[in-house]
């Protein structure tokens, strides 16, 4: 095992003996929702899982420690701070580990540390992609890169348009990353059901998940799988309020000049005043969702 990686008791024992494990990120918990709700709904994910029949792993860097498995005293910690904790991507980790610092876990950090504790598959609300103007800014998330490189199967519900979904899936494309739409053809955008964009393959069971991942493993073809599962209907956003505040929320993030790690955390705060707290509602509602498929597809790997 990785001296830098600790795996919690419980985590540990599922891991020996085999039974599922399903990984979370803690940037979702700091950076993507406010306090109290972003502890309530991290604890109500575990809970999830666990009701599904699988063990969950939060995922943190806590005192420079790679940390699968968290008390619910540190989840509280880390929703406390909120922004104050680092957000910790790839590039991110050697300082922070070498200054025994904390930092909360986006998609790619959750990636590596899931990779290095042998757990496949992760479940989160929405992942980083190719920003509107990046053939400018060049803004394009590391989580498409992680996905390139590392074995999770990565279970959200598809982007936000804050992101150009078509260049992200372009990227996906070349980075040969396999993006399954479960039960659907269409890519979802987080907060509804369709984007217009394709997925490249339409799954309807866990059990067919759980094939696809690892004939990609046993092959030797390695790199993730991203899995899109489209919000429930009666969660869903009406598209034309939903984009609206995510247009509106652009313009303020280019008038005040927000760049870098600090533009995702921005557009998710300000979209979710914008909508008066239901995108909020309905973020809580796909991430749980995200968690049911999750725990039936560990249970089969
Ligand atoms: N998108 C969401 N919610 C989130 C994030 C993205 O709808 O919480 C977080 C995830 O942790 C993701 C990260 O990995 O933001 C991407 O940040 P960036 O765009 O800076 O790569
Ligand atoms: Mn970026």
């Amino acid at each position: 095992m990785n001296k830098y990686l600790d795996l919690s008791p419980e985590v540990a024992a599922a891991m020996a003996e085999g039974r599922p494990v399903v990984a979370l990120e803690s940037t979702i918990i700091s950076h993507g929702m406010p306090y109290p709700q972003n502890v309530e709904t991290a604890l109500r994910v575990e809970q999830t899982i666990r009701d599904g029949g699988a063990v969950p792993a939060t995922i943190a860097v806590i005192g420079g420690r790679l940390k699968a498995g968290l008390t619910s005293e540190e989840i509280e910690y880390l929703g406390r701070k909120g922004r104050g904790v680092a957000k910790a991507s790839r590039r991110d980790l050697a300082v922070l580990v070498s200054r025994g610092a904390d930092g909360a876990t986006t998609v790619t950090t959750t990636m590596i540390i899931a990779a290095m504790a042998g757990i496949k598959v992760f479940a989160t609300g929405g992942i980083g992609g190719v920003h509107r103007g990046a053939e400018t800014t060049m803004d394009i998330s590391a989580d498409l890169e992680e996905l390139a490189r590392t074995p999770v199967m990565v279970i959200c519900a598809g982007a936000k348009s804050i992101l150009d979904l078509g260049l992200t899936l372009e990227y996906l494309e070349t980075k040969g990353v396999p993006v399954i739409g479960y039960g659907t053809e269409e890519l979802p955008a987080f907060y509804t059901r369709s984007s217009g964009f394709k997925v490249d393959y339409r799954i309807n069971t866990p059990e067919e998940l759980a094939a696809a991942f690892r004939a990609q493993q046993e092959m030797g073809l390695g790199g993730g799988m991203l899995v899109t599962n489209p919000i429930p209907e009666e969660y869903s956003m009406d598209p034309g309020r939903i984009n609206a505040a995510i247009e509106q929320a652009l313009a303020d993030a280019s008038k005040q000049g927000i760049k870098g790690k600090e533009t995702t955390p921005f557009l998710l705060a300000r979209i979710k005043d914008l909508t008066g707290g239901d995108s909020l509602a309905s973020n809580i509602q796909l991430v749980l969702n995200n968690a049911r498929l999750a725990a039936r597809t560990a249970a089969l790997l």
